[in-house]
């Protein structure tokens, strides 16, 4: 089975890293991201979309690689003058940043869609993979928390995801469809795989747009996850206490059950290495290995690992 061309489902800074290393080993053109959008967020009368700007400054090589968003070197001129002005400045923007939101808000104004203003600015930043939105629909990721009804970036900046979490859910899905594109990248697709992202809150989202779901089923012959969790911890971030919260194991072997109606392959940390006998049973093939991204070496032998995993004959 040939891996090419290859869709990814990604989220934030996890998949950011992964895809550094993908990019390296296939040619950067014949790989689709679909990228999570539930982070989105309008702010001072800007569209800011996370996810998508993360993936487009890592694959673009500008991105802030020591805190994992933004620019690097970036100035927060405009933010600190923000900060004067009002006490909704939690959310930091670069200058550099800025221009990204200041220029995505401005097309958005014009009516082009999300998909070709995402287009626009990872061919401007010289990322030559194609970068695409999961839905050009405005859908939001929000979460019920002890402190309150949040959108994932009050819980998960302001509240610095200190909130008991009760429930996430989203809203904007019922009138979403998958971005145009979309349906043709996993068609296309040799190889799908899901990006080591947070479950719960970057790949949920993308499976919650009406279709993706099925469309991901019929393709799970070819689709490969990468675990995000490293000895039942996460590198970074919620996802530990969101698949506490949604009543999933919160290790390897939780997210292995979560996606086994969506893909066949799965990475698992060696750290992780005694849960591959369930992961196996529930039927997968395994690769064991260490999945720590942190530099491009690793990130390139992870995803050399999740493209050759479903193309070496099926173990006797
Ligand atoms: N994360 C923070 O922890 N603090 C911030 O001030 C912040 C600003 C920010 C601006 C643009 C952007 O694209 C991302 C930003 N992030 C910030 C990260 C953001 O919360 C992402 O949604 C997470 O990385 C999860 O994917």
């Amino acid at each position: 089975m040939s891996a090419r061309p290859v869709a990814v489902l990604a989220g934030g800074v996890g998949a950011a890293r992964f895809l550094r290393g993908l990019v390296r080993i296939l040619p950067p053109e014949e790989i689709t991201v679909i990228g999570n959008t539930g982070d989105d967020m309008w702010w001072h009368g800007l569209y800011i979309a996370p996810d998508l700007d993360t993936v487009i400054y890592w694959l673009a090589g500008v991105a802030d690689e020591s805190r994992g968003w933004g620019v690097r070197g970036d100035t927060f001129t405009a933010q600190a003058a923000l900060a004067m002005i009002t006490d909704r400045s939690w959310f930091q923007l670069g200058d550099r940043d800025l221009a990204t939101h200041l220029y995505r808000t401005g097309r958005l104004a014009a009516g082009v869609p999300l998909h070709r203003v995402t287009g626009e600015l990872a061919e401007r930043l010289g990322v030559r993979s194609r970068i695409l939105p999961m839905s050009d629909a405005r859908i939001e990721t929000r979460l019920k928390t002890d402190a309150g009804d949040l959108h994932f970036q009050e819980y998960f900046v302001r509240e610095h995801w200190r909130p008991a979490v009760h429930e996430i859910y989203w809203t904007g899905l019922d009138e979403a469809s998958p971005a145009p594109g979309v349906a043709e990248a996993i068609e296309a697709a040799g190889l799908v795989l899901i990006a080591p992202s947070n479950p719960s809150i970057s790949i949920e989202p993308i499976l919650r747009v009406p279709g993706m779901r099925a469309m991901l089923r019929a393709a799970r012959g070819k689709t490969v996850a990468i675990s995000p969790l490293i000895g039942g911890r996460a590198v970074k971030g919620p996802t530990v206490e969101l698949l506490r919260a949604e009543g999933v194991r919160p290790d390897a072997l939780g997210v292995a059950e979560r996606y086994q109606d969506l893909a066949t392959g799965f990475v698992l940390d060696t750290a992780d290495a005694a849960l591959a006998p369930s992961i196996a049973a529930i039927g997968y093939r395994i690769a064991v290995r260490p999945t720590m991204l942190d530099d491009v070496e690793s990130a390139r032998d992870v995803a050399s690992t999740a493209v050759n995993l479903l193309r070496e004959p099926a173990a006797a």
